[in-house]
């Protein structure tokens, strides 16, 4: 067989990387006489599945190409102990089926490959065995693999995990929740072709056996300016296009939608209705079936469909001046098919969305509007009576995935597992509300890792009993003050006078003090009516148009009185007329979200947490593109290096006694082929006897640390070798045999 070779030279060595067995040769200087130095290990080739094994553990670029040598062979997952760093592939690795379910089930951590199911079932078991509620979190920035990580896990355990003795539809429920979710919260954005465009926290809740018997959701502000308007090159929702696309004729008819998005409005304004990744037809049988699963009566899919084709007829509404320059309704064909889908009186209807209602010492005015704020009360009622339905397609979910034991006894004695997969950071060339609302949920995320990673490490050494060396670690909470803070926080100043007149006359808003962060992008200096954010994950330009009102979202009270009188039975539950007599001003919606944010961070922090850090490998959704710049810049941002540093905190790697001494007794005769005393004992013996020197380990209270890999490394050689020689000797008593 001719043997190819592939030199490398590097410096005094040449490497000669044989496709099968790769060996490093040194190189003598008196012609091509070669001595083979010694074998290399896997490890050269496929890098360490774990980073606190990496020799040099503060070096950057030795990270980097460790994730570079594995994403080369498509070893997308890594450790830095028990988290797990995944690159995305983008392309299918085939490496989510039925037999590597089977073979990560019930495995410990280490004995596998880095895998996600590894995680997925080292959370399962701690759930079960230590009775503790758990939380996944998954993070990393738009396009980094989140979603999917989180769609995979919830497949893993709706197909490994015992069935529940009833009720068992629910694993179906929450397989099917996802295509529906995702088909009203998410879109192509420029960073992702199934951008979610709402955060989503998922508790799956599991019976004393184990099995899943409910779940929960709880949702996060959804993007709704997408409804009106879509940046160049973006989509609006998916469920629109699916929809037009995949619906029977008979109900697009009924609904009075015709097939091309060219026709609407609403689909049209990023120019990229047809994406190639995309599939509407075939999503919208998935989708359409999936509503079926999760409890939608035949009514009930009609009244929401309804809804989503009343939005698509509001966008074509159109309005033209009269003599005094008051809007007037020009569509009339749409105005007809709105107030039969939603069910309103189509003078009402016209009347809200030419006027603005005011009382005023208890009567009522009708202001008629102007072209402009004409369309802007059509574009503010499509956004309502799409997020509000979100929210109330969110309700109707959690009604069906709501543990069917929940009154019974047995309900408290359940444990759940929580999934969080909210947007990644995002930076656009225009940044505006949500990108500032999305982005500081980011923030909150990465603070609540740093402080959450840290604590857990200190802990352990202080439970083991072993010193603790304090590691520097980049703090972001300044930033989160910036944003959150009581009366001085930007979410606070946005709903003060001074600012409100600051942002009329395009005033920028303070600048946080500089921190240190990673490569920053060239600074380009502030305009007018810009802000500028140092984020944990870079630097973001803000630009306050549309701010207010996006944060005030206001809906005048007429089309609010219309929607409340809709004979559709999604509507009016969407819109409730105690909302009218309501005379407290609602918080505004940055407000209520960093409420709900704070909420998040509680209920994650009373979770045993496990954290997925997802890393995008390029900008262009491409497979086998490693862009070094971009990663390493995600690399720093999500504090990996941190993370391994306090991870390593003088250690590399460690392991309860058990486990230890259950992988290396066979290198002793004292411990093989079976140790009777305490293991932390026969570990003592066991690295006596392999001549462990007293810097390079400790002993704690239930694990052994070792200091240095190559400690770890040599006892791993000598155990393959030791597997080598056993294998020989049973392959010639094999022969002796016959
Ligand atoms: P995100 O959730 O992190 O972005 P997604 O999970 O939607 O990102 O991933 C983006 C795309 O990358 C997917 O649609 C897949 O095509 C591909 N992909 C991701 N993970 C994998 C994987 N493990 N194997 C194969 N392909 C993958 V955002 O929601 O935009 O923050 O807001
Ligand atoms: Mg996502």
């Amino acid at each position: 067989m001719a043997l190819q070779v592939e030199l490398i030279p590097t410096g005094e060595i040449i490497r000669v990387v044989h496709p099968h067995r790769p060996c490093k040769l040194a190189l003598g200087s008196d012609g091509v006489r070669v001595t083979m130095e010694s074998a290399l290990t896997a490890r050269d080739r496929v890098g360490v599945q774990d980073f606190v094994l990496l020799e040099n553990f503060t070096s950057e670029a030795a990270f980097i190409e460790n994730l570079r040598r594995r994403f080369r062979e498509n070893l997308i997952y890594t450790y830095i102990g028990p988290v797990l760093v995944s690159v995305n592939p983008y392309r299918d690795l085939q490496i989510y089926t039925q037999q590597h379910m089977e073979r990560y089930r019930g495995v410990s951590f280490y004995k596998v490959p880095p895998h996600l199911f590894a995680v997925a079932d080292t959370v399962y078991r701690a759930l079960r065995t230590e009775r503790r509620d758990q939380a996944v979190m998954i993070s990393g920035e738009s396009g980094a693999g989140k979603t999917e990580a989180t769609k995979r896990l919830l497949q893993f355990y709706a197909e490994t995990c015992p069935a529940p003795e009833r009720g068992g539809a629910v694993r179906d429920r929450l397989l099917q929740s996802n295509p529906v979710l995702e088909a009203f919260g998410n879109a192509k954005t420029l960073r992702n072709d199934n951008s979610s465009r709402f955060g989503k926290y998922m508790d799956v809740q599991f019976d004393f056996k184990g099995a899943p018997v409910g779940g929960h959701i709880l949702s996060y502000l959804l993007e709704k300016s997408r409804v009106v308007h879509q940046n160049h090159g973006e989509r609006n929702f998916h469920v629109f296009y699916q929809l037009l696309e995949g619906g029977e004729e008979e109900m697009l008819r009924r609904l009075g939608l015709e097939r091309n998005p060219q026709s609407y409005l609403y689909l049209v304004k990023g120019q990229c209705a047809k994406v190639s990744s995309i599939n509407d037809k075939s999503d919208w049988k998935v989708v359409r079936k999936a509503l079926t699963v999760i409890d939608f009566t035949e009514d009930e899919v009609e009244d929401l469909l309804s809804i989503v084709a009343s939005v698509l007829h509001l966008g074509n509404i159109h309005f033209a001046a009269d003599e005094e320059s008051n809007a007037q309704v020009t569509t009339e064909n749409q105005l007809k098919y709105l107030t039969r889908l939603l069910g309103v009186e189509g003078s009402t209807l016209r009347e809200a969305l030419t006027h603005r209602k005011i009382i005023a010492k208890g009567e009522e005015l009708l202001s008629p509007l102007n072209l402009e704020q004409a369309a802007y009360a059509r574009d503010a009622l499509s956004k309502a009576v799409y997020s509000r339905t979100f929210t109330w397609l969110v309700r109707k979910i959690n009604r069906s995935l709501a543990s069917k034991d929940a009154e019974s006894p047995s309900w408290r004695s359940t444990t759940v597992l929580g999934l969080l997969d909210i947007y990644g950071f995002e930076v656009f060339q225009h940044n505006s509300f949500e990108q500032f609302c999305i982005n500081y949920c980011n923030e909150k995320l990465q603070q609540l890792f740093i402080e959450l990673t840290l604590k857990s490490e200190q802990e352990e050494y202080e439970a083991e009993g072993i010193a603790w060396e304090p590691v520097q670690y980049f703090n972001n909470k300044i930033i989160c003050d910036l944003v959150e803070e009581k009366f001085k926080g930007i979410i606070s100043i946005l709903v003060s006078p001074w600012l409100l007149q600051g942002l009329r006359l395009g005033l920028p808003l303070p600048t946080p003090p500089r921190h240190k962060l990673a490569d920053q992008p060239t600074r380009k200096s502030l305009g007018r009516g810009e802000f500028r954010l140092l984020h944990y994950a870079g630097e973001v330009t803000y630009s306050v148009t549309g701010f207010l009102d996006k944060n005030n979202d206001l809906l005048f009270r007429n089309l609010k009185e219309t929607m409340c009188s809709s004979q559709n039975p999604i509507m009016s539950q969407c819109f409730d007329r105690s909302e009218l007599s309501d005379k407290k001003r609602p918080e505004t919606v940055a407000t209520q979200f960093k409420m709900s944010l704070l909420q998040l961070v509680e209920i994650l922090k009373s979770k045993e947490p496990a954290y997925i850090r997802c890393i995008k490998p390029n900008d262009s959704k491409q497979p086998g593109r490693f862009d070094e710049v971009l990663i390493r810049h995600q690399v720093k941002y999500l504090g990996l290096m941190e993370n391994l540093r306090v991870r390593r905190a003088g250690f590399a790697y460690r392991r309860k006694y058990e486990a230890f001494l259950q992988r290396y007794k066979s290198l002793c005769p004292e411990t093989w082929p079976t140790w009777t005393g305490r293991p932390q004992d026969g570990v003592a013996v066991l690295i006596r006897h392999l001549d462990y020197k007293p810097e390079e380990y400790k002993m704690g209270r239930t694990k052994i640390f070792i200091r240095f890999p190559k400690t770890l490394f040599a006892t791993e050689d000598a155990l393959e070798v030791r597997r080598q020689s056993l294998a020989t000797k049973i392959q010639a008593s094999w022969r002796g045999f016959h």
